[in-house]
């Protein structure tokens, strides 16, 4: 995607304060806080009609738009989702794929919309102002992939939480994605649902330690009203005593509602264990939201690990046991390559990754969470997005040092000579100097030839980064992460993963750098207009 983005033309793409105000969300989605940029629709007058779109896409068959959304004011007006083609008179262009109008009480919402295989289309969001100015209509992190988009509400929580998000309105703790196999933040069922594996995810919420009456809601992203669907999950009481699971449902004209109440005294433990639920919904609003809750009915000691798992969330339009009108099953949304010995989360170790023995005192450290003495760090790693997961970051005594050097290798060589690889990684480079990192093939057979391959330096904001690398070379090499530290400045790494040939295509704008390919629809009454926040 490529940058259109001219002053004084297009979205109004600026940062929050912070702050709550009626004018614009307080922070972006990609990064949560008031570094990060998004794009608002200021009001000019009612019923103006704005319009964003994408580059033209040509022969990519199915694929999915995915953006998160931010809308607050009753009278702000509609934002809707367009498949275009170049072809007058076609009814795709009048369609709208997706729609909103009117409040959605100003938090990030994820959308998404399916574009059909056409021999080429763009893809139009538009916007039209509604009858007051109070209020604010804002996008952020627009992604395609290839492919339907899987069925909202539906997740096996292998790759994301798929628009679960926990409520920060109703929540004294929350939930978080988990495997067997991470034992950071305490224990939890063996194995997942899905795969049945200790590799395989599942949200969790931890209760042990819980006050009574503490608990916490995972919630739904906004879904299509439909007069009967049917929810199926599965869950896993883990040692839990006193503690209820509740499903429950909102509508826009409603309260909260209870559909059902799990008790774990009448759950076997640590058992995965499936139900399923009608719901019904009234022609009312825009959508409705689902929630899970997890709630302690007495307050839980500190000894034991207690908690309830949930996976495989499926949402179909049909009464539950009925037939299904939609029976797509929930697809990976990301290129599916095969896993290689040099992937790496580092949730539990270095995995085949080493510091470079000959450099004792400078070295690549494993650590979780932020960190007090350098606020530069990330607040999160970038697997699990939570203060549980672990990322590497180049260690604190290297920056006592004006300058320090650490090499992180891998522990054997990597034969590219057929059909190349690709080197996918995440990065988070943050502060005034954070000093500079080096990717670089370095020779299997001798240590002292290095050939540099990709290299950043300066901040590159309070953010994870992704970055891939096609690494094709004739002689087998290591790959190496170079990290030249100062004492001022953060780097770290996360989320390594290596396939054998090209790179997967890149679609994605978190409208960080720029405006990405979008431009701007000249048939506009008025412009998106392009400025830079200031308080
Ligand atoms: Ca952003
Ligand atoms: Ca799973
Ligand atoms: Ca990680």
């Amino acid at each position: 995607w490529n940058s259109t983005y001219e002053e004084l033309s297009g979205w109004n793409r600026v940062q929050g304060s912070g702050n709550w105000s009626d004018e614009r969300p307080s922070v972006d989605h990609t990064t949560n806080s008031e570094f990060g940029h998004f794009i608002v629709l200021p009001y000019k007058r009612r019923g103006d009609l704005a319009r964003l779109e994408s580059p033209l896409y040509k022969n990519y068959g199915e694929v999915c738009v995915k953006f998160w959304y931010n809308m607050f004011g009753n009278d702000i007006g509609t934002l809707a989702v367009y498949q275009r083609t170049m072809q007058e008179g076609r009814l795709e262009n009048l369609k709208h794929l997706w729609k909103r109008s009117g409040d959605h009480v100003g938090v990030w919402k994820l959308g998404r919309a399916t574009m059909s295989s056409l021999p080429s289309f763009y893809i139009a969001f538009e916007a039209q102002t509604g009858a007051g100015p109070i209020g604010y209509i804002a996008l952020d992190d627009i992604e395609i992939t290839h492919g339907k988009c899987s069925d909202p509400a539906s997740c096996t929580f292998e790759i994301d939480t798929c628009g679960w998000s926990n409520s920060a309105a109703h929540s004294d703790f929350d939930w978080f994605r988990r495997a067997g196999s991470d034992n950071n933040a305490g224990d939890g069922p063996a194995g997942d649902q899905t795969t049945g594996t200790i590799q395989g995810h599942y949200m969790y919420a931890l209760l042990s330690g819980s006050k009574e009456d503490a608990k916490s809601t995972l919630l739904s992203e906004d879904l299509e009203i439909y007069p009967n669907y049917c929810l199926t999950f599965w869950f896993n009481m883990y040692n839990a005593v006193n503690i209820s699971l509740l499903f429950e449902q909102e509508q826009v004209v409603m309260e909260w509602e209870v559909i059902e109440e799990i008790k774990s005294d009448f759950a076997l433990s640590g058992v995965w264990i499936k139900i399923e639920n009608n719901i019904t919904t009234t022609p009312a609003g825009d959508f409705f939201q689902l929630g899970i809750t997890a709630l302690a009915l007495s307050s839980l000691d500190n000894d034991t690990y207690r908690g309830i798992a949930v996976d495989d969330l499926s949402l179909t339009k049909s009464y539950c046991g009925g037939e299904t009108i939609s029976t797509v099953p929930p697809i990976i949304t990301t290129t599916a390559y095969p896993p290689s010995k040099f992937d790496c989360t580092f949730e539990n170790d270095l995995c085949l990754w080493e510091n470079d023995p000959e450099l004792k005192q400078t070295k690549w450290d494993r650590v979780s969470g932020h960190s007090n003495k350098k606020l530069t760090r990330p607040r999160t790693d970038h697997s699990s997005l939570s203060s549980q997961g672990y990322y590497l970051t180049l260690s604190d005594s290297a920056k006592n040092d004006y300058f320090a050097r650490a090499k992180l290798l891998t522990m054997d060589g990597i034969d590219s000579s057929v059909d190349g690889v690709c080197f996918k990684f995440w990065y988070h480079m943050y502060g005034n100097n954070p000093g500079a990192l080096y990717l670089k093939a370095q020779n299997f057979h001798d240590n002292d030839k290095t050939e540099t391959l990709w290299t950043r330096s300066k901040s590159q904001g309070p953010n994870w980064k992704y970055d891939q690398v096609f690494i094709k070379k004739d002689y087998a090499f290591k790959i190496l992460f170079e990290g030249d530290g100062t004492r001022y400045g953060d780097i770290s790494l996360d989320d390594f993963s290596l396939n054998t040939k090209s790179c997967p295509p890149r679609d994605f704008c978190d409208v960080e750098q720029d405006f990405c390919e979008f431009c701007l629809d000249p048939e506009s009454d008025f412009d998106w207009i392009g400025g830079a926040a200031y308080q």
